[in-house]
């Protein structure tokens, strides 16, 4: 006969590790600007057809440069699996998470008002990395790819 399980203290410290796993948001959403918002919420809304679990923050590569590092070093930590990046103008936010994190990383160039080229630096930005710090770039304006190809990485 085997022993019964070993009751309480370790059964309830793991399943409440297990919980906080479960919970940990797998897609993190991040943006340059509150006014790239109204795009990168769509990236939300399809995760949200997948039950893919996300947070969305606001955080710019040039303006807040040390939040940006802090968040994609911790991000596979914190149970992130993928990281989408949207940003516009010289849209440095995707290069720079991919430089702090191993995760993959997608960036979404968006148009905005004071483009110089209609959104072709923003998307060039993107686009441009040097080999070893990849980014996966969707189209101009498409955070929704960004999201669909987040559930692919993600195996849904
Ligand atoms: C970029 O500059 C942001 O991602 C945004 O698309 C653009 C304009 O930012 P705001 O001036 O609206 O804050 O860094």
């Amino acid at each position: 006969m085997s022993e019964p399980a070993p009751p309480d203290t370790q059964t309830a410290a793991e399943s409440e590790f297990a919980d906080i796993q479960v919970d940990a948001p797998r897609v993190g959403i991040i943006m340059g600007s509150k006014s790239d918002m109204e795009e990168m919420e769509k990236a939300g809304k399809v995760l949200e057809e997948y039950r893919v679990r996300y947070e969305i923050r606001v955080m710019s590569a040039h303006r807040d440069p040390e939040m940006v590092a802090d968040y994609c070093k911790n991000a596979r930590m914190r149970g992130l699996r993928v990281i989408i990046a949207g940003a516009g103008l010289s849209a440095a936010l995707p290069g720079v998470a991919a430089a702090h994190t191993e995760l993959p990383v997608i960036g979404v160039p968006l148009s905005s008002r004071l483009s110089a080229a209609g959104g072709l630096d923003a998307i060039l930005s993107v686009v441009q990395m040097p080999p070893g710090v990849p980014v996966a770039a969707v189209g101009l304006d498409n955070a929704r790819n960004a999201a669909h190809l987040a559930a692919r990485i993600l195996g849904c």
